[in-house]
Parts: C-alpha cells; sequence; structure tokens
C-alpha cells in the first residue's frame, strides 16, 4: 500500500469557512498543498481581496466567495455554486468563528445569541447544506474546528466555550448519524494559537512586558510556546484524507499539550 498516497486529496474539493486568514488560511493552504480545489468564504469584500491576493501569492488558485455562515441562504448559494461549477463540497472545514470576551454577569444575551449563532449554528448551517451531495458522491469529510474551551472554561468566555462545547457534540451527532453514509466528521481543537483573534491576549504592556496571558498560557503549555496556525496543517490534511476514513467523530487537540498538563510552578 502507497501510505503517502491516502494523504493525497487529489482532485477533492474543499471549502474552507473564514478562510481569509488565521487559522482558516493555513488550513486551506495545507488541503491545496495536498492537492484540494480550495473555496473559501468570509463576510467582508476588502478581506476576501486581500485573501485572494495572498494565495495566489503562494500559488494557490482558490474560490472566494462573501457568505455569512449564519445565513442559511447564502451558504445554500454557496452550495449550489460549488456543485454547479466544481463538482460539490468532497470536505468541509467549518472554520469561521468569532470570540467575545465578556464578564458573563455583564454579556448580553445578544452578544451570547451572537458568538453561539456564529460559533456553533453556522457548521450546524454549513453541515447540513453539503451533506446531501456528499451522500450522492458516496464520500464526505466534515471537519469542525473545535477548541479548549469545548472541553474547559475560563472566565469571560462563557457564550465561546457553550458554542464550542456544542460543537464537540455536534461533531460527534453528524458522526453518528451519517458514517453509514460514508461521512467522516471530525474536529480539531486548537490549543492557544497566535492569530488576530488572539492578539489581544499577546500584547505587549505599556512597560514592554509581556501579557500576564502570553506569560501564562507559555507555562501553562508543555510546548511553552503559543501555536502557529502552521502547526494544524498536518492535522488538517489527515482529518480531510482517505488515511483517517476510520476515524470519526473525534477530537484532535493540537494544542502543544497543554490539555494534558497542570501547569509550571510559578
Ligand atoms: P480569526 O483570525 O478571527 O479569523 C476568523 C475568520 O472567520 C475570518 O476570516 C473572518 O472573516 C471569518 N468569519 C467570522 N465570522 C464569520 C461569519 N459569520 N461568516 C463567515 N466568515 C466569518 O480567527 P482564528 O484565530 O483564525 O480562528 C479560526 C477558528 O479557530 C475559529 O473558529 C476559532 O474559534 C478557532 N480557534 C482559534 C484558536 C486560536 O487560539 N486562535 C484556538 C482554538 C480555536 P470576516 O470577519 O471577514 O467574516
Ligand atoms: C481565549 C482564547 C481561546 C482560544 C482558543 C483556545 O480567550 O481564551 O481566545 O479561546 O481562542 O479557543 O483553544
Amino acid at each position: 500500500m502507497d501510505i503517502m498516497k491516502s494523504f493525497s486529496l487529489e482532485g477533492k474539493v474543499a471549502l474552507v469557512t473564514g478562510a481569509a486568514y488565521g487559522i482558516g488560511f493555513a488550513i486551506a493552504e495545507a488541503l491545496a498543498g495536498a492537492g484540494a480545489k480550495i473555496v473559501f468564504n468570509c463576510r467582508n469584500q476588502e478581506n476576501l481581496d486581500k485573501a485572494m491576493a495572498d494565495y495566489k501569492a503562494k500559488g494557490i488558485e482558490a474560490y472566494g466567495y462573501i457568505a455569512d455562515v449564519t445565513r442559511e441562504d447564502q451558504v445554500t448559494d454557496l452550495v449550489a455554486k460549488i456543485e454547479a461549477d466544481l463538482g460539490g463540497v468532497d470536505i468541509l472545514v467549518n472554520n469561521a468563528g468569532i470570540i467575545k470576551r465578556i464578564p458573563m454577569t455583564e454579556m448580553s444575551a445578544e452578544d451570547f445569541r451572537q458568538v453561539v449563532d456564529i460559533d456553533l449554528v453556522g457548521p450546524f448551517i454549513c453541515a447540513k447544506a453539503v451533506i446531501p451531495g456528499m451522500i450522492k458522491k458516496g464520500h464526505g469529510k466534515i471537519i469542525n474546528i473545535c477548541s479548549m474551551m469545548s472541553e474547559l472554561g475560563r472566565e469571560t468566555v462563557s457564550a465561546y466555550a457553550s458554542a464550542k462545547g456544542g460543537l464537540k457534540m455536534l461533531t460527534r451527532n453528524i458522526c453518528s448519524e451519517y458514517g453509514e453514509a460514508n461521512i467522516q466528521c471530525n474536529g480539531i481543537g486548537p490549543g492557544y494559537i497566535a492569530t488576530p483573534q488572539t492578539a489581544p491576549l499577546r500584547e505587549r504592556q505599556a512597560d514592554g512586558s509581556r501579557h500576564p496571558f502570553d506569560q501564562f498560557i507559555v507555562a501553562k503549555t508543555p510546548a511553552a510556546r503559543w501555536g502557529t496556525p502552521e502547526d494544524l496543517m498536518g492535522p488538517a490534511v489527515f482529518l480531510a484524507s482517505e488515511a483517517s476514513d476510520f476515524v470519526n467523530g473525534h477530537i484532535l487537540y493540537v494544542d502543544g499539550g497543554i490539555l494534558a498538563y497542570i501547569g509550571k510552578q510559578p
């Protein structure tokens, strides 16, 4: 058996949501490197235009669309376009997501709903849109970008942790409901990754010292560093490829060991 062939994505079409930059961009780059055709979406035209140039600069002919994952009409239209133009979605990466860091008693129900809408309802809407086509094809890969907050809570992230905990269970439910159709649905749980989303947690202090949270995370991570979007590239190719055809309902934590470690004595 040519084991490396099982990691190939040649001939596959991957939809990576929210892949204008950050983790989604790196995952899309990885899937392209394994041979997949890349489709991505985001909400902001400026982000889309810059992303198209960034993909081109890396030699990737990506197809980019403005579509909000919380809008079922926009997602349905996007998937229909992919089916008409590219033959349908073989791999869905539910990456688009936001976070709001607000103490729960100060958070409005509207803020809570917006986070859950994007981080949990969005992946439901996107998975619901692509599964019928995957059933017709006789195969499909869905990768939900979960979080350490699928397992742990912390101050100010009640909405995000609730959404990501729900996303872990949505992952397991899609596995349960569509495994028989040869659809594998797994999650990737990144640790603390250096992207725009976590930039506020790494900002230098006025006196030039490192942010206390930055120091906390480095002390709490056996790898003694923040992750980078590139750290997620290999795991994403694995879960998107035939190499993981018997892996289903699994959350693969790519966190430098942080979930396994009590943390260094101060
Ligand atoms: P990011 O840098 O903030 O990028 C988020 C991306 O999602 C952007 O492209 C954004 O583009 C898009 N997006 C946001 N809301 C959207 C919507 N409603 N519809 C379509 N696109 C939307 O975030 P990131 O750090 O790369 O994180 C990506 C995913 O990984 C998220 O699900 C996040 O929760 C998860 N994660 C991140 C970390 C970390 O430490 N960074 C760790 C664990 C998990 P527009 O604003 O233009 O729409
Ligand atoms: C936070 C961070 C985390 C990371 C990630 C960890 O405020 O605690 O943003 O939530 O983004 O989800 O896995």
